[in-house]
């Protein structure tokens, strides 16, 4: 256990090998603690994010895919990661820039996996757009009615099982239905889709993780805005 350990007189790498282990073992405190004490030596939010919650719940998926995690364990460990990423909310949202576009991004419907998502979000505030998460399950009229709420210039779908992935060609021939899917930047991710798989729904980009997503948005944005220019 974490409380058990001096982390200051850990290697930065056994840090981030002893916050994957505590994340993996659902102990939400002791990843705080080691979240805090990565930040004490000035490694960056992102940096914290990639090379240590997201690392560590790497291990947890792998484990669960062969039986050797179940779902109560894994929701123990992705209560650790969110703790974890509650502490580097602020630091990932925080930006003096001016807002540089909007989005609506929600895990679509049947799918109730929300941490990618949330680190999209994140990631995407802190990179200056304003950002209204609408959750998980979030079905086509979920999306329009954030939509007509929130006037966003990109929508954002996350999901994470390959049942659930159709599902965001059903929000996006909604979007047509409705005459407004050229007004839209559509974005997708999440780990069993890829690019292919984007064209063929007929989304803008697939986005292979949060850093992606931010850069694809606001490459974007800027030709949206020069050819609302021209
Ligand atoms: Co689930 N689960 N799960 N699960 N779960 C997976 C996805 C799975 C791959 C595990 C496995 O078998 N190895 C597998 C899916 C298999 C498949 O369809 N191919 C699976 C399964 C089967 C299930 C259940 C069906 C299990 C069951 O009940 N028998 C069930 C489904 C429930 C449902 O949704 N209806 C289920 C349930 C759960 C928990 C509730 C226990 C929990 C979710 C908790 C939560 O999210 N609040 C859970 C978890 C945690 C996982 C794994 C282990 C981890 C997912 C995660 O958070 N990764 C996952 C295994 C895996 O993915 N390796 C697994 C960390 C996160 C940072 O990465 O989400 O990929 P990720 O997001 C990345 C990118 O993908 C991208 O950027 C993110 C950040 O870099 N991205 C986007 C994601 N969304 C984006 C949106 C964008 C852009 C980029 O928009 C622009």
């Amino acid at each position: 256990m974490a409380d058990a350990i001096n982390l200051t007189g850990l290697s930065t790498e056994e840090l981030l090998r002893q916050m994957g282990d505590d994340l993996y073992d659902g102990l939400a405190a002791e990843v705080e603690a080691e979240v805090h004490e990565c930040l004490r030596r000035g490694m960056t939010a992102y940096d914290v994010m990639t090379t240590g919650l997201v690392a560590g719940m790497d291990i947890v998926g792998i484990d669960f895919r062969d039986g050797i995690l179940f779902v109560p364990e894994v929701l123990m460990a992705a209560k650790a990661m969110k703790a974890g990423m509650a502490i580097l909310h602020p630091l990932l949202a925080e930006t003096g820039a001016q807002k540089i576009g909007k989005m609506v991004i929600g895990t679509v419907k049947g799918d109730i996996h929300d941490i990618g998502k949330n680190l999209v979000a994140m990631m995407m505030e802190g990179a200056g757009f304003e950002v209204s998460n609408i959750g998980i399950n979030s079905d086509a009229d979920k999306f329009m009615g954030a939509i007509r709420e929130h006037n966003p210039d990109i929508i954002g779908m996350s999901a994470l099982l390959t049942t659930t992935m159709p599902y965001m060609r059903v929000v996006i021939q909604r979007l047509k239905d409705e005459g407004i899917r050229l007004d839209l930047i559509v974005l997708v991710g999440g780990a069993p889709l890829n690019s292919a798989f984007a064209e063929d729904i007929e989304a803008d980009r697939y986005c292979r993780d949060a850093a992606v997503a931010v850069e694809t948005a606001k490459k974007l944005m800027l030709i949206k805005r020069e050819k609302a220019a021209a």
